[in-house]
């Protein structure tokens, strides 16, 4: 047995054919916090002392490498040694330093393996420097070695984007030596004994050939695009192709942007949706109860909705049954769901063989009873308060006792289709968004009755989707819809106050929306909701204000792309201010004796957000969402609203 040698509470070694074998054991991901650190900093000054050692290998416990450097030290005063000096010590040791990557090495953990002088990994292993997606850049050589090992252009695609490589990719980038064939430590050791007496590659002493700026564009431009307003990527496009730079001058510049992003608003920001989506799915009195096991999934009806769920459904491995109402309306759900499919098919997302198996759990049916196998069934039906408890009614008679229903209902109440059948505690609400293969967002209704284990099953089931759950209690329109509703109209009274629609949805670009409402109206057609007004005309409070400019748009044919104008007139299908839109609008403020006045960006940006805040905190009151993080979620993830920001409550706070 070799004797175990304690450097902190985190880094652990034993010594193994000459080779001091460094283990980092810091659940849940090896992050480097300080005490791994100055572990790794005290076994290397051992292993340099020590005579009868050749040579190191550094891996992780568990089935990550190392995670990146402690996200929750972010903010707090820094604790020496910190990770850079950590890393160049490692790249200066005169030993060879292999690292054996036995699950992810991201940000600062891949930083501590470029500075190895060879890397090995298990084939399940991934690498990446995922920090621009907290708002930073790689703050420990990261811009400056991946580059001098990979060259300037990849380095860009990879840094700038945050994308994670998996090992077999890594290897062909030559981001990694060897891929393990067998124990991954055993290789390591061997690959360390065969480095000992040749001066170990230093990944820093590399040259990094300048890039041509064609080449740096090519793969800077696209990411750069969709990082819009985000400062992260644009400076971690300039480090990596300044890398060409002495070692010691790049790794400065980067440092020092390093510190500058990660006190930033936007990086502060960014770590909070982190933490807030790993806190979502921790829903208070679930501890401890299982979900119930969901092999197969009913859908009921195939149209636009029936079929993404179908989709997201199948690539999670469930077997899909799909029912509607027409042999035909099946056929053709059935149709479409192959056909987005073979989308996935054509982009290599799925492979031919993935495409069979998605392919074979499929069928479709127009027999309640053949749902009879499902474990769980979701209704995607014409939202219609009696047309989905008929469903449900007829559902309950064919289902196992055990076999969970869920509504997709956007706004009719649950607890009411609930109601209607015999098993209440069994129902749920899963509020997918449009596409549901596509969007992340999935809000899971806890209805009055639902039981926990349902519950703990929807959450189970969104995972697995790989969904983003966020838990909503039952009012009308749940989070995302209730905040949606306070912000469209808060944005109708700017109109009929004095703001045009273009001036209202340039704010809203210009604060990071990717478009803005009346822009997205106009996409998604005016029809549905001018039906649902006139439904609600009879029940609504005369005294609240009503804005009514968007009913005359309607009345005047103006229903949105599809009818060539709508807020917007689209000659050569162009985004255009439309003077009969303003004059509607400017009838409508005459009609109600308003003076308009003129509003500033900011002051239009501060209206809609306090608008939206003051919704979630009354969904924050009432109970509906449990934490303000899950209401930021929802409207980042459903609504277009800037991650970077932070969501409504964050950039509120
Ligand atoms: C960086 O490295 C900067 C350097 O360039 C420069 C330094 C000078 N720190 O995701 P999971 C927690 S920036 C602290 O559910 P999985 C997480 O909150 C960093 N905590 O697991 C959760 O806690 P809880 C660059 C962290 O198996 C728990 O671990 N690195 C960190 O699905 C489990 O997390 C990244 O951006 C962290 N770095 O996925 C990688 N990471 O149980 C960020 C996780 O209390 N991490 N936690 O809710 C990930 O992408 C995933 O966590 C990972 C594991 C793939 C590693």
């Amino acid at each position: 047995m070799n004797e175990v040698t304690t450097f902190s509470a985190t880094v652990s070694a034993t010594i193994r054919d000459g080779i001091l074998v460094v283990t980092i054991d810091n659940a849940p991901v090896n992050a480097t916090s300080a005490d791994v650190r100055s572990g790794l900093e005290k076994a290397l000054a051992h292993a340099d002392a020590a005579p009868g050692i050749r040579g190191v290998v550094i891996t992780g416990a568990g089935k990550t490498f190392i995670g990146g450097a402690d996200i929750r030290e972010f903010g707090k005063p820094a604790i020496e040694p910190i990770l850079p000096v950590v890393i160049e010590k490692i790249e200066a040791s005169s030993k060879p330093v292999v690292a054996a990557l036995n699950g992810a090495a991201l940000g600062g953990g891949l930083e501590l393996a470029l500075a190895c002088h060879y890397r090995i990994a298990s084939p399940s292993a991934q690498v990446g420097l995922p920090e621009v997606k907290l708002g930073i850049v790689p703050g420990a050589g990261g811009t400056q070695r991946l580059p001098r090992l990979i060259g300037v252009p990849a380095a860009i695609e990879l840094i700038a984007s945050g994308r994670i490589a998996k090992a077999k990719e890594a290897l062909s980038l030559c981001i990694l030596d060897e891929l393990a064939e067998t124990d991954l430590v055993d290789a390591a050791i061997e690959a360390a004994r065969r480095l000992t007496g040749a001066s170990p590659r230093k990944t820093g002493e590399l040259t990094a050939a300048p890039a041509d700026p064609t080449e740096i564009d090519k793969a800077s431009g696209k990411i750069l695009a969709k990082a819009r307003g985000q400062k992260a990527p644009a400076e971690a496009v300039r480090l990596v192709a300044s890398s060409h730079r002495p070692l010691a001058a790049g790794l400065a510049d980067e440092r020092a942007t390093f510190l500058t992003l990660r006190d930033s608003r936007e990086a502060a920001a960014l770590r909070h949706i982190f933490f807030a989506e790993r806190e979502a799915s921790k829903v208070a009195g679930l501890e401890g109860i299982d979900a119930r096991p969901v092999v197969t999934i009913g859908i009921c009806g195939l149209g636009l909705m029936g079929s993404g769920i179908a989709v997201a459904a199948l690539g999670a491995g469930y077997t899909v049954i799909g029912l509607d109402q027409s042999l035909e309306a099946a056929q053709k759900g059935r149709q479409r769901i192959i056909g987005l499919l073979e989308r996935n098919l054509a982009s290599g997302r799925l492979d031919q063989a993935g495409f069979e198996a998605q392919a074979t759990r499929l069928s479709v049916t127009v027999t309640d009873a053949d749902l009879a196998p499902c474990d769980l069934v979701i209704e995607a039906v014409f939202d219609d308060l009696t047309v989905k408890i008929d469903l449900f009614r007829r559902l309950d008679k064919v289902v196992r006792p055990e076999t969970i229903l869920a509504t997709n209902t956007s706004y009719l109440n649950p607890d009411e289709i609930a109601a209607a059948t015999a098993h209440p505690e069994r129902v749920l609400g899963l509020h997918f968004f449009s596409p549901a293969h596509v969007m992340r967002l999935l809000e899971v209704v806890r209805c009055k009755e639902t039981a926990l284990d349902v519950l703990a099953t929807g959450l189970a089931v969104a995972k697995r989707l790989r969904k983003l759950p966020v838990v909503t209690g039952v009012t009308e329109g749940f989070i995302g819809n209730r905040i949606f509703s306070a912000y469209r109209r808060e944005a109708e009274y700017l109109l009929e106050d004095g703001a045009l629609p273009h001036e209202i949805d340039a704010a809203l670009e210009d604060y990071g929306f990717p478009m803005g409402l009346f822009a997205v109206y106009d996409m998604a057609g005016l029809e549905i909701a001018w039906a649902r007004r006139k439904r609600q005309a009879a029940i609504r409070d005369p005294s609240e204000r009503y804005v009514e400019i968007a009913d005359r748009l309607c009345e005047a044919g103006r229903l949105g792309q599809k009818s060539g104008r709508g807020w917007y007139a689209y000659p050569d299908g162009k985004r255009t201010i439309d003077p009969e839109v303003t004059a509607i609008i400017e009838a409508e403020r005459a009609k109600r004796s308003i003076a308009a006045r003129s509003f500033s960006q900011d002051e239009i940006q501060k209206r809609l957000l306090n608008a939206m805040a003051a919704e979630g905190e009354a969904l924050l009151a009432e109970g509906i969402a449990a934490r303000a993080s899950d209401i930021d979620l929802v409207m980042i993830n459903g609504y277009g609203f800037p991650a970077y920001k932070g969501g409504p409550m964050f950039a509120k706070s």
